[in-house]
């Protein structure tokens, strides 16, 4: 594939203004006539060929002005459409194609998905429908009509608002005209048809425009489309609360189908989902599904704006509509929910996904300066770094002048293909600073380090806090510059006292800007030694080399104001300890410092467990053997992580044991299920209890797991004892398993969590187990969720079988990528990045790893998306 840079950018020859499309639905051949007006582009190259991108597309007529367009005039291929001679003037173009959406397995562009029409047009499946000038920067009015047999598709969608529709006599089919005012790019293009049940209300915007939302789901679920419904209407009222962003169409509708590539999907009006995003009931969803629901609903929505109303100039500002929107719906969430507990979380997700893409040959900048594939860009880093970087602006500039360029960004860029420098410029300009420096954090790729030295003077009462930062090189970066840091830091006392933080470097809300390599921080009138609590709030995303003991970070447990920092506490000490037990270089003392963890962690846990149940979950979570695998950083051994941390959990569960089971006691569910964030906290505390307990004591846990198994109410508990007693070999398990798929044969989302569970078990049969279960009647390679539930649980949350010594772990992942390379390549490459830590194993795991890569290298025919990642891999 070739190379495409962001330094190549320049404006289309043409532009089209507004597209009119006919689309007969027919499930092997359906038509699409589009009549395009097109004009020359003042910006563009005069007298340009007009070149129009297809993929996979059959043309059957074409006509210029009404004329049948001679042979001689144009080229034409299934990849692209080329009128050779176009007249210097508007003019407009009418194609028609037809393409197969039955046979379209890569869920890109028109295809179906258990009977329904549906479409995925981003990044470039728009050029799957018809032939188009694919790109984000041309923007057209689209106005559809769509027609389809009555029976086979009583409903049909569009983008925008609804117009005329109606029956065809005498055929069995209808039609509907669906028209978007509002100029858009390909890419948010969507149509759906087919039989579809759905919930609705009426919302009025802040301006009392009345709008429906409606919420589309297979016939018969729609009970589990509620919750989705409800979320949509609360985070439409967030942003207008916060953002003061308005809806601006008549009705907005959202589709739930069970074959879709990722999570959902922005389109104008007409947002289409992976069922998963969507459905939800107490018996067949657990409460992260839920937050993960409300999450999603929220992203796709905030879309509407950040994505929508301002799209991308080019893919290289993905992070412009990415970035910014996930930090909206963080925001969200952290308003909905605990703001504390939610930002441990959004760490916790960054550094298992982000940094690890960072340290590894797939890291890129936020804004990359080239790609291959762009759909292999819809990463953590532009995703989950992007939002990191929306954060520190904000944490910068202050909430003031941060919701004013964010007002002033939405004000000049309404309408337009934008870029990343139109975003800091919107900032730039309200607060008046300089932003230079800042924007180096799109552009350079790697984690930043910081190390941090300290020094206490009682004599002078000062103390002093050294800082540097240090950025590791990425493939093709070896230089790196400082960044811009901001670091929201106080000092607390070991006894537990706030110490007043006697600063000139720190501004009155208690940050400090770092610009350069080095800085050094002089605390006056400190009378006794302090710990210094840094990047409060995960302030920057760094990683942090601090020098202090033990014993301080367990002050910092305790008595912290930040709660974000006393949860960060507990995991470095339990790091620390885990790291040296998993390489055995144990200098540290593992099972002293461990039950001083433990201790304190009891003691904590007496306030936590009651005040916020979600928070004492969370501290009583260890850092995962991804986390310590990635902090080792070379030559691991996963079997080793794997027994360090199942015997640190053991530690901790016999330890807390009589606390653990008084939390148990304390959190029996009680009455009807409810997915709110108390008492999903509630149960997330009992659940980490359990799990606990069974590593302390695999006999009780057993018990104690099928116990809640029979009695539980919901799918959160059921769920949550399935899981503890899969890693318990023996009768009882496999009762359980096969219990549990009976009970829910039906239901293929609720399978899925089957799969993974058993995908997850740590043993070596894990493998011979997943391979059967390729072959049960509810798994199927066509069904992307189905995939990453079996495959993608060993790759990404089995580290120890995937990465299994003799390399079967590997040499499965890549059967099943070659297999998915061609049916639908961006599962396959997506899998395929699991592959990303192989250098950091330990060298015989390293040899098998780089043996699967170079098979899948070596393979012909290979996709762009899998070629571009096995590529950036191997290099
Ligand atoms: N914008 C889509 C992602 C499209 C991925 C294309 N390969 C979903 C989202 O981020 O909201
Ligand atoms: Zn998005």
């Amino acid at each position: 594939p070739t190379v495409i840079g962001l330094d190549d950018y320049r404006p289309s020859d043409h532009l089209a203004d507004t597209i009119h499309l006919d689309i007969l639905l027919h499930p092997t051949a359906t038509r699409i006539v589009a009549e395009t007006a097109f004009r020359p582009n003042p910006a563009g190259r005069p007298g340009a060929p007009l070149v129009l991108d297809g993929d996979e597309l059959r043309l059957c007529g074409i006509e210029l002005d009404g004329q049948p367009l001679p042979a001689e005039a144009f080229e034409a291929s299934p990849q692209g459409l080329t009128v050779l001679a176009p007249p210097q003037r508007p003019f407009r173009l009418r194609v028609v194609t037809e393409v197969d959406p039955t046979a379209n397995t890569k869920l890109m562009g028109l295809y179906r998905s258990g009977g329904i029409y549906c479409t995925q047009c981003e990044a470039d499946g728009f050029r799957r429908i018809t032939y188009a000038l694919d790109r984000p920067d041309v923007l057209s009015v689209y106005t559809t009509r769509i027609e389809a047999d009555e029976s086979e598709a009583p409903t049909l969608l569009g983008n925008g608002n609804p117009g005329e529709a109606g029956a065809i006599p005498g055929t069995g089919r209808h039609f509907a005209i669906w028209h978007d005012p509002f100029p858009k790019p390909g890419y948010l293009f969507a149509v759906v048809g087919g039989r579809l049940g759905k919930v609705s209300k009426p919302f009025t915007t802040m301006s009392g425009r009345p709008v429906e939302i409606a919420v589309h789901v297979e016939p018969g679920k729609e009970p589990r489309a509620e919750y989705a419904l409800d979320a949509l209407e609360r985070s439409m009222r967030w942003d207008e609360e916060v953002f003061a962003r308005e809806y601006d169409l008549d009705v907005f509708n959202v589709v739930a189908v069970s074959d879709f590539n990722m999570g959902a999907m922005e389109n104008k009006g007409l947002n289409i989902f992976n069922d998963k995003y969507v459905l939800a009931s107490p018996e067949t969803a657990t409460d992260s599904d839920y937050a993960n629901i409300e999450a999603v609903i929220a992203h796709e929505y905030f879309h509407n704006w950040t994505g929508n109303r301002i799209t991308c100039r080019d893919w290289f500002q993905l992070c412009l509509k990415e970035g910014l929107t996930v930090f909206r719906d963080q925001e969200f969430s952290s308003d909905q929910r605990s703001r504390a507990v939610h930002r441990i979380g959004e760490v916790r997700t960054l550094r298992a996904r982000q940094f690890t893409e960072d340290a590894g040959p797939l890291a890129h900048p936020v804004r990359p300066n080239q790609f291959r594939e762009i759909n292999n860009f819809y990463t953590a880093t532009v995703y989950e770094k992007g939002a990191e970087i929306v954060r520190m602006l904000k944490t910068l500039l202050g909430e003031a002048d941060f919701a004013a360029g964010m007002t002033r960004f939405f004000e000049t860029c309404d309408g337009t293909a934008a870029t990343v420098e139109d975003f800091l410029d919107a900032f730039a300009a309200v607060s008046g600073r300089d932003l230079s420096d800042f924007a180096r954090w799109y552009v350079q790729s790697g984690t930043p380090v910081v190390t941090v030295r300290t020094e206490y003077d009682p004599a002078q009462a000062r103390y002093r806090i050294d800082l540097t930062q240090e950025t590791p090189p990425t493939p093709g970066q070896a230089e790196k510059g400082p960044l811009v840091l901001p670091v929201a830091l106080g000092l607390v006392s070991p006894t537990g006292a706030a110490i007043a933080a006697d600063c000139a470097d720190l501004r009155p809300d208690g940050v400090h800007v770092m610009a350069g390599s080095r800085a050094s921080l002089i605390f006056e009138n400190v009378r006794e030694r302090p710990v210094p609590s840094l990047f409060r709030g995960f302030s920057a995303p760094v990683k942090l080399r601090l020098d202090l003991g033990d014993d301080d970070l367990l002050a910092l447990l305790e008595h912290d104001s930040d709660p974000f920092n006393r949860w960060q506490a507990a995991q470095m000490v339990a790091m620390r300890l885990l790291v040296g037990q998993a390489t055995s270089e144990s200098g540290t003392p593992v099972e002293a410092s461990l039950l001083r963890l433990a201790l304190a962690l009891g003691r904590v846990l007496v306030v936590e467990s009651e005040r916020d149940p979600a928070f004492a979950a969370l501290l009583l979570s260890l850092p995962s053997e991804t986390e310590i695998a990635q902090e080792i950083g070379s030559d691991v051994d996963p079997d080793a992580v794997h027994r360090a941390w199942l015997a640190a959990r053991g530690t901790i569960g016999t330890v807390l044991a009589a606390d653990l089971a008084a939390i148990r006691a304390a959190t029996e569910p009680d009455g009807a299920y409810s997915p709110d964030a108390a008492s999903a906290g509630r149960r997330a505390l009992r659940n980490v209890a359990l799990d606990l307990l069974a590593s302390a004591d695999p006999a009780f846990g057993e018990r104690e797991a099928d116990r809640q198994l029979a009695a539980a109410g919901n799918m959160t508990d059921r769920l949550a004892a399935l899981a503890v007693l899969s890693r318990i070999p023996g009768d009882t398990r496999e009762r359980a398993l096969a219990r549990f798929a009976e009970d829910f044969a039906g239901e293929p989302l609720v399978l899925d969590k089957w799969f993974g569970i058993q995908a997850a078990i740590p043993e070596p049969g894990t493998l011979d187990r997943i391979h059967g279960l390729t072959s049960h009647p509810a798994f199927s390679f066509t069904n992307p969720n189905r995939v990453r539930a079996l495959v993608g649980s060993l790759a990404l949350a089995n580290p120890t079988q995937f990465h299994r010594a003799d390399g079967a772990g590997y040499a499965f992942l890549a059967d099943i990528v070659l297999m998915l390379n061609g049916s639908n390549p961006q599962v396959a490459a997506r899998l395929l990045t699991a592959f990303s830590t192989w250098r950091t194993v330990e060298p015989g795991r390293r040899a098998n790893a780089e043996s699967q890569l170079k098979r899948i290298a070596r393979e012909q025919n290979l996709s762009p998306d899998v070629s571009d990642i096995v590529a950036r891999s191997l290099s």
